[in-house]
């Protein structure tokens, strides 16, 4: 027989042990190739997405959103981005689940199960908004290192579980306590089992806000699986990297958590600005706590056409960190002069907003329309980009669309 390079006897026996039936052309089948039918089917249909999601990286899966795709008021599991920072948990027995209460400062460690968290504890319900810190991360120059995240890290779905205070108060914490740390059951990209992928963590007084919760459910049914399934912490405003998936565990500590992805420089900014490119000693980079004013237009979808004489009616959601917004006006003309669009008022503390208006263009021509949100405080988003910071987090820029009157 000649030596050509296609695949033994042995591994295609092997191959269609797996398979359940045999390859009848194998012999043809190239060295190194992997059947289909054994590949992993696409992320869209392994995590229930839309397939206009964009997939940023698959080793871990990280997945955003585009700007249209946000348009419902509550956002559903289809449109929600997806950020790992290491393997899925495999083979989750929820009947066994535990979640474990420890820590220098906790009065005596304790486990519940699942059932026991969804039975004996009040549940409530708020639709809370997550963005990832390094949203927006994509525009920074000189450019940072992660994932290149456009404007899509942003979700704000209902999260059903019961207050983590509730759960805190009940195990008992002792008066050192200052923050939690979380620990997920999601399994490090080496493999390492010493090694967690990120364990971060929040100070006692988030912790103890009524909305900061202990989800066992989002949007009324069981949490998806690349959200967290069985059980996640949900600390709306905050960068979603505090809002722990798949807890197995929780420290109440008597010092700032310090577990993976809390010290160094990840998921903190200069505590004083800095010029682009500037290099920062970790001593000088502060934890980002709340998240700042933003807004994103989700209607129409850039590149709209209409005809001149034509309204062209616009809508998106706004958000604030711990914050409520004020105040969202729109620009057609680069910002020079603003009007207001009409604002609602929050579902709950820490849900997104929703903002509307109806724009006449003075003649056909190309146009960009921007939106600019301010805060209770009084301060509004930039129009460029902000402050640059070595890995390029809270980029909170106006979002802007291209229209055309025709
Ligand atoms: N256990 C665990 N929790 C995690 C993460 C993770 O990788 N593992 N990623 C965090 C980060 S960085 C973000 S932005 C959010 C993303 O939440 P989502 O995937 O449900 O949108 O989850 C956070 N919680
Ligand atoms: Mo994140």
């Amino acid at each position: 027989m000649q030596r050509r390079n296609f695949v033994k006897k042995s591994a295609l026996a092997y191959l269609a042990g797996i398979l359940g039936a045999d390859i009848v052309y194998g012999a043809k089948m190239p060295m190194g190739y992997v059947p289909l039918g054994l590949q992993e089917p696409d992320p869209f249909t392994l995590f229930d997405k839309s397939k206009e999601m964009v997939v940023l990286n698959d080793r871990p899966w990280n997945m955003e959103a585009q700007a249209h795709l946000l348009d419902d008021a509550v956002t559903p599991n289809q449109f929600m981005f997806i950020r790992n920072n290491g393997i899925i948990p495999e083979d989750i027995d929820v009947d066994n689940w535990t979640l474990t209460l420890d820590g220098e400062s906790v009065k005596e460690r304790k486990s519940y199960t699942i059932q026991q968290l969804k039975t004996e504890f009040k549940p409530y319900t708020y639709q809370l908004t997550l963005e990832c810190g390094g949203n927006g991360r994509s525009e920074f120059d000189p450019p940072a290192k992660g994932n290149q995240w456009t404007i899509g890290a942003v979700s704000c779905a209902r999260w059903t579980g019961l207050r983590l205070r509730d759960l805190l108060e009940d195990v008992g914490f002792n008066d050192d306590a200052v923050y939690i740390g979380y620990h997920g059951a999601d399994v490090h990209l080496s493999r390492n089992p010493d090694k967690e992928p990120i364990s971060r963590g929040m100070p006692m007084a988030k912790a103890l806000q009524d909305e900061t919760l202990l989800a066992y459910s989002m949007n009324g049914e069981d949490i998806p699986l690349a959200h967290g399934f069985p059980l996640r912490l949900v600390a709306g405003g905050w960068p979603a990297s505090v809002s722990g998936k798949w807890i197995n565990r929780i420290s109440i500590r008597n010092q700032v958590h310090d577990g993976a992805k809390m010290e160094g420089s990840s998921y903190r900014v200069p505590c004083h600005s800095v010029a682009p490119g500037e290099k920062v000693a970790d001593e000088d980079m502060c934890i980002i706590e709340s998240m700042p004013v933003k807004s994103l237009i989700t209607y129409p979808k850039s590149g709209a056409m209409i005809s001149k004489g034509e309204k062209m009616n616009i809508r998106g959601h706004a958000w604030a960190g711990e914050l409520e917004v004020d105040k969202l006006d729109y620009s057609i003309d680069f910002g020079a002069t603003w009007r207001p669009c009409s604002l609602q008022k929050p579902n709950n503390r820490l849900a997104w907003q929703q903002f509307s208006a109806s724009i006449d263009f003075p003649k056909k021509g190309y146009y960009e329309v921007w939106a600019r949100a301010t805060d209770s405080r009084g301060i509004a988003q930039p129009m460029v980009l902000p402050g640059w910071n070595p890995k390029g987090y809270l980029n909170n820029a106006c979002h802007r669309i291209a229209v055309k009157i025709v």
